[in-house]
Parts: C-alpha cells; structure tokens; sequence
C-alpha cells in the first residue's frame, strides 16, 4: 500500500524514538488489519534501556525547548501542522487500515490534529497571565506562566492520532516535551505520525520534543507513572487504569489529565425535532462502531415519542452498510479486536439478563474477504432500565440503550444516575428546557449539548469529564494552563518594606 510507504512505516518497524528511531530490544509485536485479519507490520517493543534513553532524551530537549520564546515556538507548531496538512490522506488511510474506522472519520481525525495544531499557533502569543493590584504601595503583583517539563501522553486505540496532537500541540508551545506511548492495538498510527512531524522537529534541532516509545504496559507504562522527570502523565483509556494513573501520579505529586469511560446520554424531549435528532443519534450510537468514548449510549426518550423513534432507528440502523472501512460506502466498520466483540457479547447476555430487550442488530458478523478474521458486528438497539448494572457500564462496542422518560425532571435524573460524566445532549424546541440542561441543576457532564449529538465535539472547547470520567480538559478554551506552571511575582519597587495584612513587625 503506496499510504504506507509514504509514511516511512514497513514490514519491520522500531517502537521508540528519541530524535533518532532506535534499535529496540524487546518482544515483536504484531499490528492487524481489524476488518481482514490480516498482519499489517511488525513492531520492535521498546525495553526498559529504550524506555530510558527516550525519557532522557526528551528531558534535556524540554531544557532547550523552554528557553525557545513562546511565539518562536508557535511558529515550529505552525510548520508541524502545515506537515500534517499535507499528509492528510495518507494518515487517515493509516488510522482506518489500523483502526478500523471509516475514512470519513480517518480523515476526521486527521482534521482534529490540524485543528489543534492551528489553535495552538494562535495560543502560542497569548499565554496570557494576570496582573493584580497589590494593597502594598509600590508593589507590582502579577502571574507568570512557565513551562512544565515532558509530559507523558498515554492514548488509546480509538483515536490513534487525534488525542497525541491535543497534548503535543498545547504541549509544544507551552515549552514543554512529550513521550508518547501509544495504545498497543495502534502502533503504526503513532509510527506514521511521527514521521510525518519528525523532519520539521530534527530540523529545529528538537527532534526528541515528539518522543515516541512503544511497549508494554509492564516494561513502559508502569514507568510512567513513576518517572519524577514527568510533571503530567495525560492518558486517556478506561477507568480502572486510569485509576491506577490517578493514584500514581498523585503519590508522587504529578500532575494528571484522565480522560476515562463515558456513558453518554442523549435526552429527547416531546418535541424534539426528530428530522435532526434521528441522524445524531445515527452517528453518536453507530460512528466508529460506538468505540468513542463520546458515542451515544444511551437514549432517555420521552414516552410519548418513543415507539416512534425506536421505529425509525430501527429503520435508519437497517440501512447501516458495515464492512470493511476503506471502502466509502461503508458506515460501520470493524470493532478493533476479537476481546471488544466478546465484551460486546458478554454485555448482551447480561443485558437480557438483567430485563433488557434487543429490538435490532447485535449479532457477530463474518463478511466475506474477513475470514481471516475480521471484527464485525452489527449495531444494536435494546429497550433498558437505566439502573440495569449493565447499563451503568461502559460497554466500548455499538449498543444503544432505549430509556424512557415522562418529563424533563425525570430525564435529568435518569442522565446523572450513572458513574461517568464526559458528554451529553438534549434534544428540544423549548429554549427554557434547553437552558435548564445546560445549568448547574442540569446535566452533570463535562459537555452539554443542545440540538446535537454527544460526539464529534470541535477541538476549541475543553474536552473532558467529571466523576468516573476523570478530571482535566484537553484541546481548547483554557486548558494550555495545565501544561504550564503558574508563578506569582509580587516585585516591590518602591525603598520601604511594608508587610501584607499590614503587620508591624519589630
Ligand atoms: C475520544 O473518543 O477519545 O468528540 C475522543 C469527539 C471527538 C473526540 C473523541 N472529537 O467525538
């Protein structure tokens, strides 16, 4: 495949590099096509000697980096996006080959990494701190905002690129480095990305700000978390690891962004205005196979339009054509491994058990050219309780839950009963409904929507949740802040000494 080679990615690749890709000890590990089966390339893990030198080697370019001023910085970004820019295709090629996703959302993701990139171009001259008025004659008080350090970045199979370029691109101009280490069903996304910016980054000298090591979670990830040269371990997976990181990270005082487990609900009212809500509910539940942790889990209908909805869904899901991603045609691709086709099994089984009634889809699916052993399965729609314990789960696989709501009360509470907290949306005409969700006795997710779905949210707000889904916000608005350090500087130029809170002292 002409993508591939495009990316500098071959049949046998290295899983770490550090300014230079280096010569890696550990176990191969194998990358597969999940729609055919088939191997892809292969990967040499890197080992704790590897994981070593990469960690140093990103730890002395930050002490480089930093003296780099902010906007100067903001211009390398510039150039690292105009690479990602051009490379487009073939990185979203690369992310539906691995991934599994469709190209649409192969090129999506892609665009997401762009995004950032430009957002962070413009931040890079407005790392803006405040300035106070001290109750000290002659004294000037203000707020500095220095760089941090290297941030480890620990992301997911499901958005191979996307989440790397939310920290790196903030990251970067915030003068800071990065060491990435990329979920173990994607490794060759992270390989083709990093080719991609490593020229712009070697070229500045600063080739180790990008980092990359590839490994186990024992040899790798575990070091991580207890690595003093990392400030801010921002990873993004399941809740029950991203405990562990919480933990972790907060024993020795390091910084955290977790971006955990999702539960999303999308409440339609009486009148929503189903012509709109019909389709967001379509890509919310069924996009990416209902492997974001944005996708839409959870429909809280009213009662009065809920046989019809779950008629039309059914209807809309009918028309899904799955199969193998690249093709264009295609709306669902595969689910990324055999383990998340069992656990969506696995989740069906306890849902019928649990009272839960499947009104569509659910089956594993074999298609032909997969034999070799693709991951398809076709989405579902079940009828549910909301306290179902299978309900109050994360299942990362395209089941969506029908709950039925009599009111706007009742919705509101139904969506807040659960343990996680990253998106959510309502769908009404009433601007006073709408409002309601939006306010503190609302939804008590990190993102509330109105009139569109729980996904696809656009890089310039903060993304992130609340509760199980962790804490921290990635990609916009102000959350450059957590990857710099806040000083405050109370400088006094005048030729006395007056103390704070007026003290006399001696
Ligand atoms: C994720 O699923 O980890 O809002 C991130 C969205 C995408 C990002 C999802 N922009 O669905």
């Amino acid at each position: 495949m002409d993508f591939l080679r495009e990316l500098g990615i071959s049949k046998d690749n290295s899983g770490a590099y550090n300014g230079e890709w280096l010569a890696c000890k550990g176990e191969w590990l194998e990358s597969r096509d999940p729609a055919t089966g088939k191997v892809i390339g292969r990967i040499r893990q890197a080992t704790g000697e590897e994981y070593e030198a990469c960690v140093a080697a990103a730890h002395a370019a930050y002490l480089r980096w930093r003296e780099v001023p902010a906007p100067k910085r903001g211009e390398i970004v510039r150039k690292l996006g105009n690479a990602i820019r051009e490379k487009k295709d073939a990185l979203g090629r690369l992310v539906t080959l691995e991934m599994g996703k469709i190209l649409q959302e192969g090129w999506g993701e892609v665009q997401e990494a762009i995004d950032i990139a430009d957002f962070a171009v413009g931040q890079s001259r407005m790392l803006y701190g405040l300035s106070m008025h001290s109750e000290r004659p002659g004294h000037a008080m203000r707020e500095s905002w220095h760089p941090l350090g290297t941030v480890g970045v620990i992301t997911a199979f499901n958005f191979p690129m996307a989440v790397w370029a939310w920290n790196s691109m903030l990251a970067y101009i915030c003068g800071d480095s990065c060491v990435w280490k990329p979920s173990s069903e994607t490794p060759l996304c992270a390989i083709g990305l990093t080719n991609v910016v490593r020229p712009v980054l070697e070229a500045e000298g600063f080739g180790a700000l990008a980092t990359l090591v590839i490994g186990s979670g024992r040899e790798v990830g575990n070091r991580f978390l207890t690595d003093k040269r990392m400030p801010l371990i921002s990873f993004t997976g399941s809740t029950s690891v991203g405990k562990k990181v919480a933990m972790a990270s907060g024993e020795r005082f390091a910084r955290s962004i977790l971006e955990l487990g999702g539960n999303n609900g999308l409440v339609l009212l009486e009148d929503a205005d189903l012509s709109i809500a019909i389709p967001a509910i379509l890509f919310g539940s069924v996009g990416t196979a209902g492997q974001r942790c944005t996708t839409t889990r959870r429909l809280l209908v009213h009662e009065k339009i809920a046989d019809e909805v779950e008629k039309r869904l059914v209807r809309a899901y009918e028309q899904v054509k799955i199969g193998n991603p690249a093709d264009e045609k295609t709306l669902c691709g595969p689910l990324v491994s055999a383990s998340a086709v069992a656990e969506m099994m696995d989740a069906l089984e306890q849902l019928k058990k649990q009272g839960g009634k499947i009104l569509c889809g659910g089956e594993r699916l074999t298609l032909p050219g997969a034999e070799a052993g693709g991951h398809f399965v076709k989405p579902c729609i079940a009828r549910a309780e909301n306290h179902y314990p299978i309900v109050q789960t994360e299942t990362f696989a395209p089941i969506l839950y029908v709950i039925r709501i009599k009111n706007l009360e009742d919705a509101i509470q139904k969506h807040n009963d659960v343990p996680q907290g990253l998106t959510s949306a309502i769908f009404t005409m009433n601007v006073r409904h709408a409002e309601r969700f939006c306010a503190a006795t609302g939804s008590d997710c990190g993102i509330a929507n109105v009139n569109i779905g729980t996904s696809g949210a656009e890089i310039g707000g903060a993304f992130g949740g609340e509760k199980e889904t962790g804490w921290g916000r990635e990609s916009g608005s102000d959350s450059w802040k957590q990857y710099m350090r806040r000083q405050t500087n109370t400088v006094n130029w005048s030729n006395a000494l007056p103390l704070a809170q007026g003290i006399q002292f001696g």
